[in-house]
């Protein structure tokens, strides 16, 4: 079983997806996105109500400290399954979701074993940053050649198997594509494409009210403010992110990215107190953006 109560492993992840696949064996199925370094899959969940429909796309753990992105992605899978809100409800019959809430598997097991604060994936020595090797103006910005460095971004575009096999996944169901969120921590931040410019993408101006006006929902229950800007107006100039790819190689309408709790009081190390709270405003800023989405799409 699982809870947000407490931040939970890989296995557990898994075997929680697993149970809920056999128990609700006509809506949700194991679907597998791509393949790690060392061998494991990229386990997700597909919900479906029926065939036809839009995606929704959630993207957790890229990131394998930032241990509140799967919880966030796992809590949002738990409420569009056995929430009593109609809202909730109405979102996952209306969509289908493709729902990863850990696409660096290799990294995030590292993370609970050995290191609290490893960020790569696990190619030896030091691991790549899997935010940026994508095909999307490679290594031009904020992006490292040097293996030791957090921000290294590996041999060439696509060099690792988790981005590689998991672009090419994307690539095949992206005409379907409405909505593609990426979860990361922290700063208290909703971002839109693109890295390396602050030059507006096309539709810059509804990425940015939407997300605003999802902002302003998030903000209602607690107060959290998040900025919503793109990359390199909000956070730092950084390429190779999966943001970017998606936007421009995929053309998917609307594509963010979260940067969830906190602001710095704990950064990473998010005590498990403040997992709940961090769901529950994410989950009314994330109907807001569907009910948009509709609109838009
Ligand atoms: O640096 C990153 O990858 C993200 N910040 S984090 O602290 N979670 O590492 C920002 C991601 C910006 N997104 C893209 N460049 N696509
Ligand atoms: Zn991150």
């Amino acid at each position: 079983s699982m809870d947000w109560e407490n931040y939970h492993d890989l296995d557990a992840i898994n075997a929680w997806m697993d149970d809920l696949a056999k128990e609700y064996p006509s809506i949700v199925s194991i679907i597998i996105g791509g393949s790690t370094f060392e061998g494991r899959q990229i386990k997700g969940l597909k919900i479906s109500h029926g065939s036809g429909r839009r995606i929704v796309f959630l993207e957790g753990g890229i990131h394998a400290r930032e241990w509140i992105s799967p919880a966030t992605v796992t809590y949002i899978t738990n409420e569009l399954l056995n929430s009593t809100d109609e809202e909730t409800m109405a979102a996952a019959r209306d969509f289908d979701w493709y729902i990863f809430p850990v696409t660096n598997p290799d990294g995030y097991i590292y993370s609970h074993s050995t290191n609290r604060m490893w960020r790569k994936n696990r190619r030896p020595e030091h691991g790549v940053d899997l935010n940026r090797n994508w095909n999307n103006n490679w290594l031009v910005v904020g992006a490292s050649t040097d293996e030791t460095r957090d921000d290294y971004a590996g041999l060439g575009p696509f060099s690792e198997p988790e981005t590689r096999t998991f672009s090419t996944y994307l690539a095949s169901i992206s005409d379907k594509i409405d909505l593609y969120l990426s979860f990361h921590s922290y700063g208290h931040l909703l971002l839109i494409p693109f890295g390396n410019t602050t030059e507006p993408l096309a539709n810059y101006d509804d990425a940015i009210s939407i997300g605003r006006r999802a902002m302003g929902a998030l903000s209602v229950r607690y107060g959290t403010q998040y900025k919503t800007g793109n990359i390199a107006e909000a956070i730092y100039l950084a390429t190779g992110g999966s943001i970017d790819w998606i936007k421009e190689s995929l053309k998917i309408p609307l594509v963010y990215c979260y940067e969830l709790r906190d602001n710095g009081t704990y950064g990473f190390v998010l005590p498990p107190s403040e997992i709940m709270p961090n769901n529950l405003e994410v989950m009314d800023s994330l109907l807001d953006l569907i009910m948009q989405a509709k609109r838009f799409g």
